[in-house]
């Protein structure tokens, strides 16, 4: 199949091309024959709107969804080559920061495999997330590009223009092709200006903000900490709506709809606040066909649904009016009118669109004016409705509902881990692959020592695999036989990396002090910071002296080694998730929306150590007590805490000597002789003084609750059996279970 194309194309066989011709010959025969399979002729359409998707590598998951991988991977093996030299070249589109971004790529691929009608609308960033480079145990960042001349990106014919308040621009909009597993294609479509200019980019990803024809998609998500990138910001966002508005409308028409129906042909899905000036946008391009106000609030409304992604108020976006006239000012009346609306029928300050400041609230407008408002997993909706947003559920109970959130099992088992998914194909049969509840089907060997000595091989060759892709790209040794207790998600305090560091030091100093555990442990973590986000980094710089620390330490490295992966990304989780013993998600409880990284790891094998919080407690409820560790103060008491403002974080530290041991050891002379001192310290006054995410009163139990599972990981047959039970009950986290039910609760595709 390769053959005939680069016989065509380079006049030579495999044997005799380049790894490059080969990935562009094959990137081709994917594109072929995803486009012969898009789905089209429907009515109601779908249209997912994010400022990120974090698709990752493209190359092998189109191969699985197309049905060819096994083909393609054979005919390159018969020719001396590898299908891994191919993955190796492509480059990663990062365009997102984590989970919201990654969540909106699995959503892509589940609503293709299922058959409906949905594309995404983004932003073509020209830079992905920073790439991250470690020096002098510090975070660098570097920009990531990752478009080329030919690869993913199909320039469409279609180009909108969009009114700023002080000039036009014209959007070019481009599409990847988004393929379904053994079934449809859909389109992602990113929206781009010709005039970004990437040779404004300075220093690391310093660049001038305020040229907005030369930057507007430069960069994923510029640095916020100052106006100028906030606004940018907006500026962004309001192209991305426009775009994304006038592309609805004119496919709507074409589909029949007189746009007075617009609801019976198109649903749109904000993805967080950042789309959320669609809302105005839609209103106001309907005025301007000519349908009355009342109506267009309405027909708006019927259309579109908003998902919350957060309960952090620093993330709740509230934009200024002054910058909304300045980027967009033809929806500013009609946002005030909105507003007052509201205010007329809702005296209740909390719930109005513009505050006393003068500010936007785009979560709330997207409550009032759209018809379905909903949470990504249990415990997270149930904090929205009874305490974030419950001004809002006592307004409107009907538009509020629950969405657990779901990964695709072709990304996150079928392509990262070969050797689990022929050994369930084995023991089950195929249908795991288009049904994910047949995981179950695994329960029925739990006794089975066969099955159960298999699983610990698998994990085993995945955990060697690890160790051979980290000492190839990163100069990393790992310790095969230890176990590998994994974090990896963005740095955030509430995510509490701090927590497993103070773990790492705990651990140091009892076998500093002659207490070795029964197995070496290897504490691995991969993490970015936002380049402002001071403490993030502060806690990297603990991370990385840490691991210098002990990997210098004779004494202490043969039984405990703390790693820090680089440069943490899609293509990395690819290769840590099935290679990882313990799954470590231990954000404060209430305070993780969901969580995706843990179905992700409970998939492939692994055991959760977590708080009660996001989709843990699903997971909890799915696997069971005696397969998962459980350990902190539930959301609750936390909740009720910050409600009573009266945490004092000195008063766990001088409670408990192992805690005070701990914190202490970050400013002791072995740490100040590798690390900065400014640094170091103002973590550690962080931590005694404020600790806003209330790591302390979590030490002691996230301490016992670790040794119970290090022990339990020497009977080695039961462990099994844990590993088991989650790979087992996983399938109710596939995001096609997710997409089902948005579709028939929200959509109705
Ligand atoms: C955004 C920001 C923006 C600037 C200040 C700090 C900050 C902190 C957090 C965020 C999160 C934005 C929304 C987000 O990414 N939420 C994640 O969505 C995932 C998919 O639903 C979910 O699994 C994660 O729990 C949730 O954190």
């Amino acid at each position: 199949m390769l053959e005939e194309i680069v016989l065509r194309e380079y006049g030579k066989n495999i044997r005799k091309c380049s790894v490059d011709e080969l990935y562009h010959a094959t990137l081709k025969l994917v594109q072929d024959m995803a486009a012969e399979k898009e789905i089209t002729g429907k009515k109601k359409k779908l249209y997912y709107i994010s400022a990120e998707f974090l698709i990752g590598k493209l190359l092998s998951n189109n191969l699985i969804n197309l049905g060819i991988y096994d083909t393609v991977a054979g005919e390159l093996k018969a020719a001396g080559k590898e299908i891994t030299e191919l993955e190796d070249r492509e480059p990663e589109p990062s365009l997102g920061n984590g989970g919201l971004g990654r969540l909106a790529a699995c959503f892509l691929d589940s609503i293709a495999t299922l058959g409906l009608p949905g594309d995404g609308i983004g932003l073509n960033y020209h830079y992905g997330l920073f790439r991250q480079k470690f020096k002098k145990c510090r975070q660098k960042e570097k920009p990531n590009p990752w478009i080329e001349k030919e690869g993913w990106l199909i320039r469409s014919e279609k180009s909108y223009t969009v009114s700023f308040g002080d000039f036009d621009v014209k959007a070019s909009m481009y599409d990847i092709l988004v393929t379904g597993y053994d079934n449809g294609t859909n389109r992602l479509h990113l929206f781009d200006l010709d005039s970004v200019d990437e040779s404004i980019v300075k220093k690391g990803i310093d660049f001038d903000k305020e040229q907005i024809p030369k930057n507007l998609t430069l960069f994923l998500y510029p640095d916020d900490s100052d106006e100028e990138g906030r606004l940018l910001r907006v500026y962004q966002q309001y192209f991305m709506v426009s775009c994304g508005a006038q592309l609805i409308l004119e496919e709507a028409k074409e589909r029949g709809s007189n746009l007075y129906d617009l609801a019976d042909y198109v649903a749109v899905q904000i993805n967080d606040t950042h789309p959320s000036m669609v809302i105005p946008e839609l209103i106001r391009l309907l005025m301007a066909e000519g349908i009355p106000w009342n109506e267009a609030v309405q027909i708006v409304t019927d259309t579109c649904a908003y998902t919350n992604h957060t309960i952090l108020a620093e993330a709740l976006e509230k934009w200024p009016v002054s910058f909304l006239e300045k980027v967009a000012p033809a929806i500013v009346p009609i946002i005030r009118r909105l507003d007052e609306e509201m205010k007329k029928k809702y005296a209740d300050p909390a719930v109005a669109i513009i505050d006393e400041g003068d500010r936007v609230h785009m979560a709330h407008m997207d409550m009032h004016f759209g018809h379905s408002v909903n949470g990504v997993a249990f415990l997270h909706t149930e904090i929205l409705k009874n305490s974030e947003l419950n001004e809002f559920y006592k307004l409107y109970p009907e538009k509020f509902n629950n969405k657990t959130n779901g990964i695709t099992f072709r990304r996150w088992l079928l392509h990262c881990n070969h050797g689990l998914t022929d050994f369930l194909t084995e023991t089950i049969g195929e249908e795991f692959k288009r049904d994910a509840a047949a995981l179950e089907k695994l329960l029925a060997y739990k006794e089975e020592d066969a099955v159960l000595k298999r699983l610990v091989e698998i994990k085993k060759e995945n955990k060697h695999a690890l160790a051979v892709y980290l000492k190839e790209n990163q100069k990393i040794h790992l310790d095969e036989n230890s176990i590998f207790d994994i974090q990896i998600k963005r740095l955030h305090e509430y995510k509490r990396q701090q927590l497993n560091a103070l773990y790492a030091i705990h651990k140091y100093k009892e076998i500093k002090a002659g207490k070795k555990p029964e197995r070496p442990i290897t504490l691995i973590f991969g993490a970015k910071a936002a380049p402002a986000y001071v403490i993030a980094k502060d806690i990297i710089h603990l991370i990385l002296c840490l691991q210098k620390l002990i990997a210098k330490d004779k004494k202490v490295s043969p039984y405990l080694n703390v790693v820090m992966v680089e440069n943490y990304n899609v293509t990395n989780a690819e290769k840590l998730i099935p290679a990882c013993d313990i799954s470590e998600q231990i954000s404060l409880a209430s305070k993780e929306a969901s969580g995706t990284g843990n179905m992700k790891f409970m998939l492939n094998g692994a055991v959760t150590l977590g708080t009660d919080d996001g989709a843990n407690v699903e997971i909890h409820e799915l696997v069971g007590d005696e397969n998962i560790y459980i350990f902190g103060e539930n959301s609750d008491t936390v909740i009720a805490r910050y409600d009573r403002g009266d945490y004092c974080s000195k008063d766990y530290y001088d409670k408990n000597p192992d805690l005070k041991e701990a914190v202490d050891f970050i400013v002791s002379k072995k740490m100040l002789r590798i690390g900065s001192k400014k640094k170091l310290n103002r973590l550690y006054e962080e931590l005694l003084n404020k600790d806003w995410f209330m790591t302390f009163p979590d030490f002691p139990a996230y301490v016992k609750a670790k040794e119970k599972a290090y022990r339990d990981y020497e009977d080695s047959r039961a462990w099994a059996q844990k590993m088991l039970v989650n790979i087992a009950k996983a399938g109710y986290f596939s995001s096609d279970r997710t997409i089902k039910q948005y579709n028939e609760e929200i959509w109705h595709l």
